[in-house]
């Protein structure tokens, strides 16, 4: 039998390339650099799949394809804002997406960086590597104590009740949490959480809040200077979710103006390109999109790419169908 054609745009960990092998015909981009507009165009027409990760920027221009032979996009990620849903629905695409798997590792680093941000750990190394520490002092490096404190969330999709979970259970912090739909009382109580009805209500009750929502067009700017402004000024912001989600100069203009005290983030809009406005922000932690970035959370992102790729071409739906 024919194997189906896939065309895998960035290495994945050797175990799933291995066995992605076993059942598919493999073409892998071995190059370092994220692929551009025509070279997506050409894999679109020539492989039966094209796996794709956030790098990969499949808008109107990659998905301008009339004579697409693929017939899936299996993402190795949980976030797709990086696919034009309404070109992939024209071209037919099945687009599938890999949920749950990197939950607990995308929490693990939202707490990292919140961590991180209220106790100065940045600045901190920063200074002792720099030969700048001049010993223990009483005044020196204060931060802000996270345990007991109030936590946003903004989206409560899998990593955002993952994120509840650890700051709840481990930090007795309280939980407020704004969504686009009602979440299950049951499920807010397993953290003593409480949904709050709008974003404006949410932030100036809050010490930290953190971003768990999609990113793509709706929720572009979704944190905007008329939001920084109502955060508490002693409070943080920490955004593991999609680099649009926040105006960065805005976000910026609060750092630097003491509108809060500081913020955490792993993604950023338009990366590996970072806003110099950013840059210059002490206090900013900084990660370089790390959220999965764990040797069991990558293999198994790719697992399940191969899950959803075997039930596509055995005539299944795939269970991570998004698109
Ligand atoms: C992934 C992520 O590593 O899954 C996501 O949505 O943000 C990351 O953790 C990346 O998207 C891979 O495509």
């Amino acid at each position: 039998m024919v194997k189906p054609s896939v065309f895998v745009t960035r290495r994945w960990p050797a175990a799933v390339e291995a066995r992605l092998a076993e059942d598919y015909d493999v073409v892998l981009n071995t190059g370092d650099k994220p692929l551009a507009a025509p070279e997506l165009r050409d894999a679109l027409k020539t492989y039966d799949a094209v796996l794709p990760t956030v790098t990969d920027k499949l808008g109107a221009e990659a998905l301008d394809v009339p004579q697409a032979r693929a017939r899936i996009l299996a993402n190795y990620g949980v976030g797709y804002s990086h696919i034009d849903e309404g070109c992939a629905r024209d071209l037919g695409l099945t687009v599938t997406n890999t949920p749950d798997v990197l939950s607990e590792c995308t929490a693990d680093i939202a707490m990292t960086l919140m961590l991180m941000a209220a106790r100065r750990a940045s600045e901190g190394e920063r200074e002792l590597r720099n030969g700048q520490w001049s010993g223990w002092r009483p005044t020196h490096l204060i931060g802000t104590k996270v345990s007991g404190k109030t936590l946003g969330i903004i989206g409560f999709g899998r990593i955002g009740q993952e994120m509840a979970k650890r700051a709840h259970h481990g930090f007795g912090m309280k939980i407020l949490v704004q969504n686009r739909s009602t979440v299950d009382p049951k499920v807010l109580a397993q953290f003593n959480a409480t949904q709050v009805d709008s974003i404006d209500a949410l932030l100036p009750q809050c010490d930290f809040v953190s971003l768990h929502c999609p990113g793509g067009p709706a929720n572009r700017h979704l944190i905007n200077g008329r939001r920084l402004d109502l955060m508490k000024q002693d409070a943080y912001l920490i955004n593991t979710a999609r680099g649009e989600v926040v105006d960065e100069h805005a976000l910026a203009q609060a750092l630097w103006f003491d509108i809060i005290a500081g913020a955490g983030l792993d993604v950023y809009d338009g990366e590996p390109r970072i806003n110099p406005d950013l840059a210059g922000c002490d206090n900013l932690v900084m990660l370089p999109h790390l959220g999965s970035a764990t040797r069991e959370a990558r293999e198994a992102m790719g697992f399940r790419v191969l899950d959803n790729l075997d039930d596509f071409f055995a005539g299944r739906t795939p269970r991570d169908r998004v698109i």
